[in-house]
């Protein structure tokens, strides 16, 4: 009896356990459907055809399921397991993810020249999250306001900002207000702000435009909206996981690629609406990309000069 039992014993632990599918919670810190969501939920869609029987990922919802600012804190402690999210949501756990909007180059870049190995390093070390993906690349970062302006000074007005836009905003003398996109709408009609920072996309999602008289040009920066999976969940999964998972986050990259002509039809799109460009040029236009630049990195600098550096030599090239 005894050896009987001992045997099966052996042969249970030599058998490789047949892989179950997990299923992964996943969240955004946008509202669903609307454009920084889009790529997340293409690339849950994927994961689930992709995916059968290994790796299922459970849409949960946006803003409604974890609050925006709220959404870093939930992956880093597990209970979401994947989330659409942006450094500049975050800030609070991994302050120089500020860095990732300043970069000049893409993501492949990035995966090429060790950048990715870097930034993936500090959201586990200071994150518990894995970097699993970015998306974004190609979308710059404007200013919209209710009133015209006639140049970069921005003293007097109070802007709706993150820290994406603040160190610049604050530099040419902003009041900065942070709130979430889902409070723009709300602090525009009740013109507690007279202008806001948001990319080239997504500003008629939410219907901004009723309430947006003027976009500024040239555009700034580079969006980054990444995927972040908890470390515990993806030290856990099985190297077929991590593969489906991989895989699905390379071809979503590839789509980065699409912004271009995205940016173009929603530059249409606004002018359909009614918002007029106030379109710096010559020293003018050279000022707000310098101020741009400089604050920003001026941010990045004071919190960790030499960690900035590196990520400078590898995300502005
Ligand atoms: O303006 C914002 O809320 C912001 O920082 C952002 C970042 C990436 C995509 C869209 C908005």
């Amino acid at each position: 009896m005894k050896y009987l039992a001992t045997t099966a014993l052996t042969l249970a632990l030599a058998l490789p356990a047949a892989a179950e599918e997990v299923t992964l919670r996943g969240v955004t810190a946008f509202a669903t459907g609307t454009t920084f969501s889009r790529p997340f939920e293409a690339f849950v869609e994927r994961v689930n055809e992709t995916g059968e029987g290994v790796v299922q990922i459970d849409y949960v919802g946006g803003p409604e399921a974890v609050p925006t600012f709220e959404l870093g804190n939930a992956v880093s402690a597990g209970v979401v397991d994947i989330a659409n999210n942006t450094t500049a949501f975050y800030t609070n756990l991994l302050p120089l993810g500020d860095a990732l909007h300043l970069a000049t180059n893409t993501i492949q870049d990035q995966r090429e020249n060790g950048c990715y190995e870097l930034i993936d390093g500090l959201h586990q070390a200071q994150m518990n999250v894995k970097y699993l993906a970015r998306t974004g690349d190609n979308i710059q970062f404007h200013l919209y306001t209710t009133e015209p302006i006639d140049g970069p000074d921005l003293s007097g007005l109070t802007l709706r900002t993150t820290p994406v836009y603040r160190a610049m905003f604050e530099a040419l003398g902003a009041t900065a207000v942070r709130t979430a996109p889902g409070e723009v709408y709300t602090a525009l009609e009740r013109g507690a702000i007279d202008g806001y920072g948001w990319p080239i996309q997504g500003v008629l999602d939410l219907g901004w435009d009723e309430q947006t008289e003027y976009r500024v040009d040239p555009g700034f920066y580079q969006v980054d909206v990444n995927f972040l999976v908890n470390l515990d969940t993806w030290n856990a999964l099985s190297d077929e996981a991590k593969g489906v998972l991989e895989e699905a986050a390379a071809w979503i990259e590839a789509k980065n690629a699409e912004n271009i002509a995205i940016n173009e039809a929603e530059a249409a799109a606004q002018e359909e609406a009614g918002i007029e460009v106030i379109a710096f040029t010559g020293e003018t236009a050279e000022a707000w990309l310098e101020t741009a630049q400089s604050a920003g990195w001026a941010a990045i600098e004071d919190i960790d000069a030499e960690t900035a550096a590196e990520l400078k030599a590898c995300l502005v090239e």
